[in-house]
């Protein structure tokens, strides 16, 4: 059952103008009798772009409940904390208890280890202290719950006053969200003769070992990685893989999924997306976003990259956006491991944004849980902080990994699993990466530029990188270091003329004709200067991005349509949108005069000297909702030369 949110007007202040039956065309029939108006189709979608992610370990993070310690089976929890593979404790009291540091911080967003009831054994000597060996979707890990919590979903479902549930009401009091990590792929290994024993709400519903109704694909590990056919079917280390053909196993992980967004879950981070078909996923995104149209989704595709186009085709049209592997590589390579071509290797990786439909819209790291930490590769606290400037300000979705912010770093086996995921002990809130998160997550969230905007290389040396966002009338200037302190003769800012003043350093700067003369950076320095233009205001917001569409320099591309806002059709007064990269182009059109009305409108390139190039097709359609926003996503239909 769909509610409506409380945001939207209901379906009596609707004035439509246009015939009944155009609008009834575009909803299907069977929404048409229940209390879900057009609205629900047409407006919600949650901006995720201004967020500033903090991802953490829940078994690691802080221990909020010592109740709860030993869990069903004491035996897998280690209270000397010496034993990398048992559990150490960490709940979600414990993320309750810190909401205040990490909110302090400038975190907006918190993404959990997987929640889900794990199997309660040792597999190679390790316990499911990760969350990613599930044994019922449908249930929370009790080590995470109070000690007489019921951890079923289901049967929680009217008390609402789990820890989890609190956990909910205190982010969302707090206007920060929360990430749910979900497994869709497999759920637990063999451990103790036992392999894929599943349940749904602690009924066993399948067992790899006696599947008699087909939930798992049998065929054996992935012994060749060049085989797409093995990665999408075939075992990854022993776990029990699902097999998406059976509808029953897509019904049973949907309506898991969905149980846990009912509970007030914002967003997913979705694992192992490269195992299973894209069909799987489209199927997926579909149900989830029409059971919560806004819920942003995200999803891990292991070392992902720009020239890998099958990760380019997930990214592009499966419904979620992914983790960004290949800027991760890159970061570390330059900044972490001194790789020769220094910051080159991360312009290369912007360089190819046009591959993605929505670069701005993915998630970026510097390091992970499946990965030593960065000060594990290079302790240099100084060079942490340019590394975190950078994510702090490119294009696409801050995501930090707990503890970075407190130096957090075990270097045993060169900081490798386990090792990249220690107990956090310390909670400084006075440290220069705490410092530095804090004011950059601010200027996220004011400036537009940053978190939609373009982004223009400005100086590129190996050990020196400037770039500018821009969006609108809203800029961004950031400089970065890695080497030892020099002076730049003069760079292009693409700010306006006069003083501006470092977001984290307080020095300021002169800006004249557009560029900063003899800029000083120190010794792994850091400088952002951010202008902040005008937002757009309007009682309904359009986020229209349109891709593929090929334009020379010099040509604009406008939207026009059958409203004022869209100029009516007069094409002088066609509302003109801003170049992000050679793929993408993207604006906020505000809508007042139209609200709650069917409009037509469709793209036009502007050409020097020529006619304008317009859109082969009759027209796009679209409810403009009374209020709130909404995204287009369009990809340009073909111009037809008049
Ligand atoms: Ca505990
Ligand atoms: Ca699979």
């Amino acid at each position: 059952m769909v509610t409506t949110p409380p945001s939207q007007a209901s379906s009596t202040q609707y004035q439509v103008t246009e015939p009944q039956s155009e609008i009834d065309a575009l909803i299907p029939e069977q929404r048409q009798d229940t209390d879900i108006d057009l609205e629900f189709l047409y407006t919600r979608d949650i901006e995720f772009r201004q967020e500033t992610i903090y991802f953490l370990v829940v078994d690691r993070f802080y221990n909020g409940d010592p109740d709860n310690n030993e869990g069903p089976n004491p035996e897998l929890y280690d209270p000397d904390r010496k034993d990398w593979g048992k559990y150490w404790g960490g709940d979600l009291q414990g993320v309750i208890d810190k909401l205040d540091y990490l909110k302090n911080m400038g975190v907006t967003a918190v993404w959990l280890t997987p929640l889900f009831e794990q199997v309660e054994d040792l597999f190679v000597g390790q316990a499911a202290i990760h969350g990613y060996w599930t044994k019922d979707f449908k249930r929370i890990n009790p080590r995470f719950l109070g000690k007489d919590e019921e951890p079923s979903l289901n049967k929680t479902q009217d008390a609402k006053n789990t820890t989890f549930d609190r956990l909910v009401a205190e982010l969302h009091q707090r206007k920060m969200k929360l990430i749910l990590d979900i497994v869709c792929n497999h759920s637990n290994p063999d451990f103790s003769g036992k392999k894929g024993e599943l349940y749904d709400d602690g009924v066993k519903i399948a067992d790899f070992n006696d599947d008699v109704n087909h939930w798992y694909h049998h065929y054996g590990e992935v012994t060749n990685w060049e085989d797409e056919w093995q990665i999408q079917n075939c075992e990854l280390a022993g776990l029990a893989t699902f097999n998406e053909n059976n509808v029953d196993y897509r019904n049973y992980i949907k309506s898991a999924i969905k149980q846990w967004l009912d509970r007030g879950v914002d967003a997913l981070r979705v694992d192992t997306v490269k195992h299973m078909p894209i069909w799987f996923w489209q199927e997926f995104n579909a149900d989830i976003q029409s059971h919560k149209p806004d819920v942003f989704i995200f999803g891990e595709w292991i070392y992902n990259h720009p020239s890998d186009p099958l990760s380019v085709e997930f990214v592009n049209c499966s419904g979620m956006t992914i983790l960004d592997f290949g800027l991760c590589v890159a970061i570390r390579g330059a900044l972490a491991q001194g790789a020769e071509g220094g910051f080159h290797l991360i312009q290369n990786i912007f360089n190819q944004d046009h591959c993605y439909s929505g670069a701005t819209e993915l998630v970026t790291f510097i390091d992970n849980h499946d990965m030593p930490r960065f000060q594990s590769l290079n302790p240099d606290p100084e060079m942490l902080r340019v590394a975190i400037a950078l994510i702090m300000t490119c294009r696409g979705i801050p995501c930090l990994y707990y503890g970075t912010e407190q130096y957090l770093h075990d270097d045993t086996d060169g900081g490798d699993d386990p090792y990249n995921r220690p107990m956090m002990t310390q909670w400084d809130t006075e440290t220069e990466i705490y410092r530095q998160v804090r004011l950059l997550s601010g200027v996220r969230r004011l400036n537009p530029s940053i978190s939609m905007g373009s982004q223009w290389q400005k100086y590129l040396t190996p050990d020196v990188y400037c770039y500018s966002r821009r969006y609108r009338e809203s800029r961004c200037f950031v400089a970065l270091n890695r080497g030892e302190a020099t002076t730049l003769d003069a760079v292009e800012t693409d700010l306006p003329d006069g003083e501006h003043t470092c977001v984290i350093t307080r020095t300021k700067y002169e800006v004249t004709e557009g560029k900063i003369y003899n800029l000083e950076l120190d010794r792994r320095g850091v400088v952002v200067l951010s202008h902040v233009g005008e937002r757009v205001k309007g009682q309904t917001l359009v986020r229209v991005q349109l891709n593929g569409v090929e334009t020379q320099p010099g040509e604009t591309v406008v939207v026009i349509g059958d409203c004022p806002e869209l100029g009516n059709w007069d094409i002088a007064k066609a509302y003109p949108l801003e170049y992000i990269n050679s793929n993408t182009w993207f604006n906020e059109i505000p809508f007042d005069e139209s609200v709650g009305q069917l409009i037509n409108y469709k793209y036009v390139v502007l050409r020097e000297g020529k006619s304008p190039l317009r859109e082969n097709l009759v027209a796009r359609r679209w409810v403009i909702a009374s209020e709130g926003t909404v995204k287009w996503r369009d990809t340009w239909a073909s111009g037809h030369e008049s």
